[in-house]
């Protein structure tokens, strides 16, 4: 009991330590800015003992919001030279310097969570933000669509930077054109915790080439040869829509065509199914290949809204096989590495989003997923990320997301 108290104190604590002033970092030194899904977690955190802040977290976010709709990944309110790529390399084209890209649409969710816990001043901060979520909603369905499922253009778009379901796509681009540049990560963490030059090469050389076509989305589709349908991407899009249908409804709003694209979606989400593996999968849009890989991203299914017994035999499958799950790789395949960042180890980011979507449905294997966060957090605290076959820490230390999960779900 007395463990209990002190991690809800250290959770609090990590997130105003965090805290810069409106929006939090993800953690001091290796992520110095602030990023769009980790901030939504924040804000999600924040509403469990400051609402008021929670809807600043989100209302900052959206300070960054393109002319075109897109909500960018990172926002530089300041520049720090600590982390690499920065605003400079980038050169996005919003109202405050940015990144080019966009993160996993959670942010309707999180401020449908928030709303309910706030609602004599959440009514008035949904009003505001609705809108921009709709905009936001509306550029992925006009531009990032294949076949009703929603890709990504670069392999940080999903948020899970080096999973294996890029591999062979990452296999087509030919970097040799990138030129010298410093990473910074591996200044902060050991290296063997992080992708690899191979990998950090074909990430620049997308940015580059993002930034010379200005981030038009028409000429990226064009060029860019990086296009996957990702189930990360579908699934909490989905899931944001209806969320947003909901909230208004509720609200009274105009709602005007949202459950159409819940219908595309809903379709789209269904072509991410590969009968080969049994599981959800990402798919090349340019090839049509599948990755062939049980990701935690396919398990994210529920909470979209979508139920399957067939994801259920895999996540009754890979949580039998370490102890420590969900883990972001299958530990059954070879290409598991339960150190190296999404190439195994268990986020429990992604084991919030995964429980309340078994725990929405009333599914048998809901709290089995929270108490092993719980157990993670309370073996080996607030790190970024875990090694799922020992539950050791890996990553960042003093991580938002993770307290942010403690306070909300696991705790
Ligand atoms: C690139 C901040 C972010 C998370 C991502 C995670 C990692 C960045 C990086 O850190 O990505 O966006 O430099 O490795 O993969 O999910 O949002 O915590």
């Amino acid at each position: 009991m007395t463990k209990t108290i002190d991690l809800d104190e250290q959770a609090r604590d990590i997130l105003k330590m965090n805290d810069r002033g409106g929006y939090t970092i993800p953690t001091k030194g290796l992520y110095p800015y602030q990023w769009n899904w980790d901030s939504a977690f924040a804000a999600l955190g924040f509403a469990q003992f400051n609402c008021a802040r929670a809807w600043a977290e989100l209302e900052t976010l959206f300070s960054a919001q393109w002319a075109d709709g897109m909500v960018p990944h990172i926002v530089f309110h300041k520049a720090d030279p600590g982390y690499y790529p920065g605003p400079d390399v980038w050169g996005g084209t919003g109202p405050i310097p940015s990144s080019g890209i966009t993160q996993p649409p959670i942010a309707a969710t999180m401020a449908r969570l928030i709303f309910e816990k706030d609602q004599s001043l959440g009514e008035e901060h949904m009003r505001t933000l609705f809108p921009k979520l709709r905009r936001w909603h509306s550029w992925f369905m006009q531009w990032r669509l294949d076949q009703g499922a929603v890709c990504v253009t670069h392999p940080w778009e999903a948020g899970r930077d080096n999973t294996p379901e890029w591999d062979a796509p990452m296999a087509r681009i030919d970097p040799t054109d990138v030129g010298e540049y410093v990473r910074r990560d591996t200044q902060h963490v050991d290296g063997s915790m992080r992708p690899t030059k191979y990998d950090y090469d074909r990430y620049i050389w997308l940015v580059q080439m993002g930034r010379r076509l200005h981030w038009d989305q028409q000429k990226l589709l064009d060029e860019n040869p990086f296009r996957v349908a990702d189930p990360t991407m579908t699934f909490t899009l989905l899931r944001a829509q209806r969320d947003l249908l909901a909230m208004g409804q509720m609200l009274g709003l105009d709602v005007d065509g949202i459950a159409e694209e819940i219908e595309i979606l809903e379709q789209g989400a269904q072509t991410l199914w590969n009968p080969e593996i049994e599981s959800f999968d990402a798919r090349d849009a340019h090839s049509g290949e599948w990755a062939n890989c049980v990701s935690n991203a396919s398990f994210l299914c529920w909470y979209a809204g979508l139920d399957s017994e067939g994801q259920t035999k895999q996540l009754q499958r890979v949580l039998d096989k370490v102890q420590y799950g969900v883990p972001s790789h299958d530990p059954e395949s070879d290409k598991f590495d339960g150190r190296r960042y999404w190439r195994g180890p268990t986020w429990a980011v992604m084991n919030l989003l995964i429980g309340l979507g078994l725990e929405e449905r009333n599914h048998p294997l809901a709290e089995r997923v929270r108490i092993a966060t719980k157990t993670l957090i309370e073996e080996s605290g607030f790190s970024e990320y875990f090694d799922p076959t020992d539950g050791s820490a890996a990553g960042g230390q003093g991580f938002t997301w993770t307290a942010a999960v403690w306070l909300s779900w696991a705790g």
